[in-house]
Order: structure tokens, then sequence, then C-alpha cells
């Protein structure tokens, strides 16, 4: 049976491309989405993606993903550092998750060093800019 990976980033990733690209590149979010999809349609995975700005839609996501999908992928965006409704919702689903971040978020402000999400996650990556989101497409078609 074909892999279903749901994709979501979290709050203000919408603007990718739009400022800040010594940090977070200068590609879109569209971008990054059509990235996720093609990669993972040469490993035979089927990708959807998902960004909200909102806690709440991000939890219904993940609550909706609980009977579709094999893997989530997760950037949570500013909620990493914030929301233990997050993690509590992603480790409710049971699913494995795969926490990305676009930036290296222990190189930058000692508020965004912790995440909720890590503590729950199988594997995450940062600094990698969007080659995270791929990496982690590769690791999910390698996994049993
Ligand atoms: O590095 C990452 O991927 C982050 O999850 C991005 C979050 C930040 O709060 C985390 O600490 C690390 C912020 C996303 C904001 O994205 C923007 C993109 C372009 C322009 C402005 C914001």
């Amino acid at each position: 049976m074909a892999k279903n990976v749901l994709v979501i980033n979290g709050p203000n990733l919408n603007l990718l491309g739009t400022r800040e690209p010594a940090v977070y590149g200068s590609k879109t979010l569209k971008d990054l989405e059509a990235e996720c999809v093609a990669h993972g349609s040469k490993l035979g995975l089927s990708v959807n993606c998902f960004q909200s700005n909102s806690e709440g839609a991000i939890i219904d996501a993940i609550q909706a993903a609980r009977t579709v999908a094999t893997a989530i992928i997760i950037n949570p965006g500013g909620y990493s550092h914030t929301s233990v409704a997050i993690r509590d919702a992603l480790s409710g689903v049971g699913l494995p998750v795969y926490e990305v971040h676009i930036s290296n978020i222990h190189a930058r402000e000692s508020f965004r060093h912790h995440s909720y999400v890590s503590g729950i996650a199988r594997a995450v990556v940062c600094g990698l800019g969007f080659r995270g989101y791929l990496s982690m497409l590769d690791a999910i078609a390698e996994s049993h």
C-alpha cells in the first residue's frame, strides 16, 4: 500500500519568498510544496500539503490525518517553541512525526532553541532549508 505523507507548515511560512531571504531562502511555499510532491512521487509516496497560521486548524489537520496518513512531516513554525497543544495532538494520533526547520534554530535566539515537538519526533532536521523536508521524505520512504 502506498504511503501517504502529510506535510504541515505552521504560522508565517506562507510568507516564504517574500521577506527574510537570508534566513529562509527566496523560494515560496508553493515552490516548497511542489518540491515535496514531486520528490515524494519519485519515491512512490503520496504527499499532501497543508499550511495554516492558526494553532487550532493545525491541530484539526493532525487529528484528521490519523486515519489517512502514514507519517507527518511538520514545521510548526513559531508554535514549535510555545505549543503543548500541537505536541499533544501529534502524540495523540500516534503517527511517526518528522520535525523540520528551514533555519538552524540553535544558531538563533535562545527562545528558538527549545521545541515542544522534538521530544515526540522520530527525527528532527534544521538548517538545511527545503532540503530538510526532502530528506525526511527519503527517510519515510526507507522506513518500514
Ligand atoms: O526555521 C524554521 O523553519 C522556523 O520554524 C520558522 C519559524 C520560526 O518561528 C522558527 O523559530 C523556525 C518562522 C517562520 C516565518 O517564516 C517567514 C518566512 C519568510 C518571511 C517571514 C517569515
